[in-house]
């Protein structure tokens, strides 16, 4: 056989889902991966992370066989593959089973936690099998905040469903607001759109507190201070109430709470939302005006917003907005924080939590959020005696990074890491199982940046002894003894499942079946309908209701929240972790604790090529010029970084990237930085508002000049 291409579908954790494909010679390599050109949205294109993806799939480090910790070998970092022995998958599987059955008998079923997040996002892969295994096994269930939840809330809250402005749309607006979203860093689909829009005369505007590639290609970056959206927002409502540019027609049909919130805004002029955000008065009224006046506006508000502390309440302050001017009626107007409300899929079926019934407890297990990893393993009733973790790297990503790492390295906590690498997290792990990349496993995937949904095939044999998660949580079953059949569904079983075949599909998934997947791999999801002469309508999701809220309106007053005792109203408060809500802190400087443009979180920096594209980046803190010359630091003077929770040293860049007051540093490996720390040192255990996010963006610190230590970041 000669070569063949294979479509699969970029499984990061990113809005844009790419269609991918994958070129494969004679003997089943994979030598070629590419976009896929008839993908209407991400057309052909990859990012220059996964452009050289096959850097990654055929990888030196690459995990390739079960491993278990040599008695006596520490766990931690220090000596990588050494501290631990090869073993079978039948050793492996018998004995973690026979240790999670130790555990659950011992400590209770509770005293077992997975631990997973968006390592993939194939939806079999991020949650099916395994979820099936901990709701059967009485784990307690994982809290899964870390990224998106405050968010996803706060629009709920608001629309009642995660719905938003079709990207192919963007390239009508007149105005677009990047409002916390990176989007040529991590959205970079969007991109094209957003320039068509601009050659037809439309202006960008970026507010984000940090001058991202983005933001330095925009008409207008406005530099907010950190965690004071809300009270932009606010502000902005204020000048459009105030003079006469809302959408009445379109508020009395399709909202309720608008007269509540007229009277609320009153309070926030120009004047004292500039002293809040930074802005001046005059910028404050500009943008509403702007933003009042243009149609179509579109918002691009990404989940920057919402890890600040009091990031749902801003969150849902700027999705009220195009409530506010009706800019939901208009072809390429309205808001975008997350398509994935357009993916339906039977989560009942694939995830069955029905099976917490058959469990030791026989009953729903606690549920114990991640964001918190670094308490939970500190101290839980009962406690957590063991972790299983996959699709995720805690040792890197989680908040409090030391509370973490005094958790993975308790002796007595039993750690499962199914991985591709020898991640910060794998370095803590008991038994190390071989996980697949999505070259080598066949699945699904919706996206939350668009509403296409995808087949992705599996293109290679897995290498080594390589396993997919389904397949790990499907025989991990079979060995602790559950006799339910679904812990035999096969790949194609559960994708059948998810898309509700064989019982009545949800109207956008009309027709979709693996069938039709395995001949047409990308699928748009059925939501435009035709005109009477055949032409297909824009698809406007909030043109008018009725709305999945309790109230069958958006909601710009919340009763759910006022009778949880959460602002009705959208309120600006301080985070306390800012420098308005400070307050006797001895820590002055803002700290943003930023992905990086060449990782996806901590996923690639091991890799060489990845690495050297951040080079200007790795172990480097951003400072403002005069943050700087207040304490002596020169550009390229070796610094430390600190607060109550850790002092990280790093390497100072002097750059009005950043303002003044505000310093910022990028996502890293601990292992492979100087002092064997990430920025995730700094970042607190303290949550959001809503949905117990974490606050990762509302972080302070000070910096001073380091004694003598080198850093060598590369
Ligand atoms: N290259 C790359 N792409 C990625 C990722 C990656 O790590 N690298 N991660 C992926 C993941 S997991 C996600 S969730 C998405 C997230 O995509 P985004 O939401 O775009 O991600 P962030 O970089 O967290 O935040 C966006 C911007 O918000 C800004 N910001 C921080 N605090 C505030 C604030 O208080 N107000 C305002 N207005 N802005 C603020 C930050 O400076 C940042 O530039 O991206 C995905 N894509
Ligand atoms: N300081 C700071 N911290 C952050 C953020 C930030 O912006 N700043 N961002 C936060 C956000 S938005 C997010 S989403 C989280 C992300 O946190 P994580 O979801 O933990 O993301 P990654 O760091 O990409 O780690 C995912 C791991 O899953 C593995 N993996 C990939 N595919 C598979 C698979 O099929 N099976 C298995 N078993 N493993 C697989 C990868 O090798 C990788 O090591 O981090 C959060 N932490
Ligand atoms: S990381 Fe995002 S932009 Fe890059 S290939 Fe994957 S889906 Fe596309
Ligand atoms: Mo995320």
């Amino acid at each position: 056989m000669s070569t063949r291409t294979v479509h699969t579908v970029c499984s990061h954790d990113c809005p844009d889902s790419c269609g991918v494909l994958v070129t494969i010679d004679a003997a089943g390599k994979a030598t070629r991966v590419q976009g896929d050109p008839s993908h209407p949205v991400t057309r052909g294109f990859l990012c220059g992370k996964v452009a050289k993806y096959l850097d990654r799939v055929y990888a030196p480090d690459r995990l390739l066989y079960p491993m278990r910790r040599r008695k006596g070998a520490p766990k931690g970092p220090g000596r990588e593959l050494d501290a631990f022995e090869r073993i079978s998958w039948d050793e492996a599987l018998d004995e973690v089973a026979r240790r999670l059955q130790q555990v659950s008998d011992e400590h209770g079923s509770e005293a077992i936690l997975p631990y997973s997040y968006a390592g993939t996002i194939g939806l079999l892969g991020y949650g099916s099998m395994d979820r099936r295994f901990f709701h059967r096994l009485g784990a307690s269930q994982l809290g899964r905040t870390i990224c998106s939840a405050t968010g996803g809330e706060a629009l709920e809250s608001v629309y009642g469903i995660k719905y938003g402005t079709e990207p192919e749309q963007f390239a009508h607006a007149r105005l677009i607001l990047a409002w916390g979203a990176n989007v040529h860093g991590n959205n970079i689909h969007l991109w094209p759109f957003i320039e068509e829009a601009r050659r037809n005369g439309a202006k960008l505007v970026v507010i984000d507190p940090y001058q991202t590639r983005t933001a330095a290609l925009a008409d207008w970056h406005i530099p907010i201070h950190p965690g004071t959206d809300a009270a932009l927002a606010l502000g902005m409502m204020h000048v459009l109430v105030r003079d006469g540019l809302c959408d009445l027609e379109y508020i009395r049909e399709n909202t309720t709470g608008f007269d509540r919130l007229a009277e609320h805004v009153e309070e926030y002029t120009p004047e004292r939302v500039a002293g809040i955000t930074g802005l001046s008065a005059a910028e404050v009224e500009q943008l509403a005006r702007m933003y009042g006046t243009t149609q179509p506006a579109v918002i691009r508000m990404n989940y920057g917003v919402q890890r600040s502390e009091n990031g749902g309440t801003a969150a849902r302050a700027i999705a009220m907005l195009p409530a506010l001017t009706g800019a939901w009626r208009y072809a390429g107007g309205g808001f975008q924080l997350s398509t994935s409300g357009g993916f339906p899929f039977d989560k009942q079926a694939l995830e069955r939590p029905d099976l917490m019934k058959s469990s030791p407890l026989g009953r729903p297990s606690r549920v114990l959020n991640m964001s918190l990893l670094g308490q939970v393993l500190a101290a839980s009733e009962p406690p957590v005696k063991a972790l299983f973790v996959y699709n995720s790297n805690p040792a890197a990503i989680a908040p409090d990074q030391a509370a973490v790492l005094r958790g993975l390295a308790r002796p007595d906590l039993f750690t499962v890491v199914h991985e591709q690498f020898l991640t910060d997290t794998a370095d803590y792990a008991d038994i190390l199982l071989p996980a697949t990349t999505f070259l080598e496993h066949r699945d699904i995937q919706g996206a939350y940046g668009h509403y296409y949904l995808q087949l992705s095939e599996q293109a290679v044999e897995p290498l080594g002894e390589a396993r997919p998660n389904v397949w790990l949580f499907s025989q991990l079953a079979q060995r602790m003894g559950f006799a339910e059949p679904c812990f035999r569904d096969s790949i194609d079983d559960l994708i059948r499942q998810a898309l509700h075949e064989g019982k009545e599909q949800p109207a956008t998934f009309r027709g979709i079946t693996l069938e039709l997947l395995e001949k047409q791999p990308t699928q748009r999801l059925r939501l435009h309908e035709e005109t009477a002469d055949g032409k297909e309508k824009p698809w406007l999701p909030f043109a008018q209701g009725p709305f999945p809220t309790a109230s069958g309106k958006i909601e710009l007053y919340s009763e759910p929240l006022a009778k949880r005792g959460a602002d009705a109203l959208p309120t600006f408060r301080p985070p306390r972790e800012s420098r308005l809500g400070r307050e006797g802190s001895p820590y002055p400087l803002e700290f943003l604790a930023r992905k990086a443009d060449n990782y996806m979180n901590s996923t690639f920096v091991n890799l060489p090529g990845h690495r050297k594209l951040e080079t200007a980046y790795n172990g480097v803190l951003e400072m403002h010029p005069d943050d700087a010359a207040e304490r002596g630091v020169t550009d390229g003077a070796s610094v430390v970084a600190w607060n109550g929770r850790g002092s990280l040293p790093l390497v100072a860049r002097i750059s009005r990237k950043v303002g003044r007051g505000v310093v910022a540093g990028r996502l890293h490996w601990n292992k492979l930085s100087a002092a064997g720390h990430n920025v995730n040192l700094l970042t607190g255990q303290h949550l959001t508002d809503l949905a117990g996010g974490p606050a990762l963006y509302s972080v302070l610190v000070d910096v001073r000049l380091a004694d003598s230590l080198t850093n060598s970041g590369d």
